[in-house]
């Protein structure tokens, strides 16, 4: 799991409003829009929901300690979404417990291993690789219009790229995998071979030359420059949750609608919005 840096989320709650009208202008859904989509969820609905829901986000200082910025971006994506939203001031364990004190609704919280929200009431979970996966899926179908029977390469294998391919199989699409470690495609081919649309899925040994044969991808590696400027053409069209970003600031040039990126807003909306019933 890639650890953010402060310099990759600093901008991000002063950008909001602009990330969200390109959201728009690439999929017709604004961040709460695509996130209720990857929730199956009804969007007027759950806007009157979640006025009233309130998440508290808990810094944690084990491991590797807080980042700077990161439980404030966290609230500023739930508050731009509508949520009530407040930063704790009592880290780890004291703030979980002035969570419940409070009667919050949720908790959001991380460590070095897992980004998850909580929902204090129902007790379900809410995991930011898996919400990061289904809602970038999510976004690729509706800048697709539709991803149904359609071709989508999926780069790598890890959590975001299994509840990706789950989230696109479920959608109709047809999935290729590909994985620098090949028994990671071949593993994940095995485990989604059960679910609906399960045997729509093959794997793509060689990259270069999936890249040749796929117009929609949904780049979830950690590694950055995966997918060269001399391979992007011209109707290709990427959800890339990986981070660092797998295209290039050239890459993203060309592109430009034709791409979505981010490093926290997706998958943070994703989260909070799997959270509310
Ligand atoms: O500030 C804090 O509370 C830190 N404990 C937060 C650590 C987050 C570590 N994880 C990451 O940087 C990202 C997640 C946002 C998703 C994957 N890696």
């Amino acid at each position: 799991m890639t650890r953010l840096k402060t310099s990759d989320i600093s901008n991000i709650s002063s950008r909001l409003e602009t990330y969200n009208q390109e959201l728009l202008s690439k999929t017709d859904r604004s961040l709460l829009g695509i996130a209720c989509h990857a929730c199956g969820k009804d969007e007027i609905q759950i806007s009157r929901r979640i006025k009233s829901f309130c998440i508290h986000v808990v810094p944690v200082t084990a491991g590797q300690g807080i980042i700077t910025d990161f439980s404030e971006t966290v609230a500023a994506i739930l508050k731009f979404l509508g949520f009530t939203a407040l930063v704790s001031d009592l880290p780890d364990v004291s703030g979980v417990a002035r969570a419940f004190e409070n009667k919050a609704d949720a908790i959001m919280m991380a460590d070095d291993h897992r980004f998850v929200g909580l929902n204090l009431n129902t007790r379900s979970v809410a995991d930011n690789s898996e919400a990061t996966g289904r809602v970038f899926a999510a976004a690729l179908d509706l800048m697709a219009r539709g991803i149904e029977n359609r071709k989508v390469l999926v780069m790598g294998c890890g959590p975001v790229g299994e509840a990706a391919a789950q989230t696109l199989l479920s959608s109709g699409a047809r999935v290729g995998l590909c994985d620098s470690h090949f028994p990671a495609a071949r593993l994940l081919k095995e485990r989604l071979s059960v679910y609906p649309g399960g045997n729509n899925i093959v794997i793509e040994a060689d990259i270069n030359m999936a890249l040749l044969n796929y117009e929609y991808i949904l780049e979830a590696t950690p590694s950055a420059d995966t997918i060269s400027d001399r391979l992007i053409r011209d109707h290709m069209v990427i959800a890339a949750p990986g981070v660092p970003s797998g295209i290039s600031k050239k890459g993203c040039q060309i592109l430009k609608d034709r791409l979505i990126h981010d490093k926290l807003e997706l998958g943070v909306a994703g989260m909070a919005i799997c959270l509310v019933l």
